[in-house]
């Protein structure tokens, strides 16, 4: 079994490339970063006698998308899971205030770089009858929460896109699920706000969800039977109730 995983250099992305490779599953890991890429590579190969086959390029460039697909087809045609993981939030913002280059960089990750690598992969998922592609959406795509509109929108695209693939996918065995998450502490704050301190502040006085949590939901879903499709999957921290509502100590 082989998964391809983006954003995989940290956070849920790494998290569930290292639970994937304790699984006994081969991982084609794409990230921006070369040089984190090539340290995973060399550890889950050691530790867990897997193949890994990194590639580092960005998935907003649909130019990009292409030449890693024409130039690893053989890689691709054995792809079962599809994690388009790959996702960010940028600023923290009224629409009158927030920046045009962070709504930019959002969409174009979240939204067009999952249809990119999806539109890579799908065809030899068909042509092979099987695979599952699994979405990392958030609350965010089911329900919006002030200064968020942009990022929330984003990920409602991620379900929107997810329930169109589902329909559009139905009868050929292929699955599609959406993971929803809460509040989990990686890199997202920080990459949001800024700076650590603030970022830290997101995560004071309650326990969030980890990554490694996250990877654990991922690897249960795509470990259902084949008959079982988990659609879409809402994740909170037990001290989280809504996306506004988190009971702090
Ligand atoms: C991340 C969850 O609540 O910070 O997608 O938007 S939240």
């Amino acid at each position: 079994m082989r998964a391809l995983i983006t954003g995989a250099s940290s956070g849920i992305g790494l998290a569930t490339a290292q639970k994937m490779a304790e699984a006994g599953i081969d991982l084609i890991l794409i990230a921006r970063r070369e040089d984190r890429l090539q340290t995973i590579k060399k550890d889950l190969e050691k530790r867990f006698q897997v193949k890994v086959v990194i590639s580092a390029f960005d998935i907003r460039s649909s130019a990009a998308v292409e030449q890693f697909a024409s130039e690893n087809e053989t890689v691709l045609s054995e792809v079962d899971i599809l994690l388009n993981n790959a996702g960010l939030a940028k600023g923290l913002d009224k629409m009158d205030e927030g920046k045009v280059a962070d709504w930019d960089e959002m969409i174009d990750t979240n939204v067009k770089g999952l249809l990119y690598m999806t539109h890579a992969v799908l065809p030899h998922m068909l042509k092979n009858k099987r695979g599952h592609i699994v979405n990392l959406g958030s609350v965010a795509g089911r329900w919006v929460y002030p200064k968020g509109a942009v990022y929330c929108a984003s990920k409602f695209a991620v379900a929107a896109l997810t329930e169109g693939l589902r329909l559009d996918l139905n009868g050929t065995g292929l699955r599609v699920t959406n993971v929803e998450p809460g509040m989990v502490e990686t890199e997202f704050s920080k990459v949001r706000l800024g700076n650590e301190e603030s970022a830290k502040a997101v995560y004071r006085g309650f326990t969030p969800l980890s990554a490694s949590d996250i990877a654990d939901t991922i690897l249960w879903c795509v470990q259902r039977p084949a008959h079982i499709n988990i659609q879409e999957l809402v994740i909170y921290p037990t001290d989280q109730a809504s996306v506004q509502l988190v009971n702090r100590r």
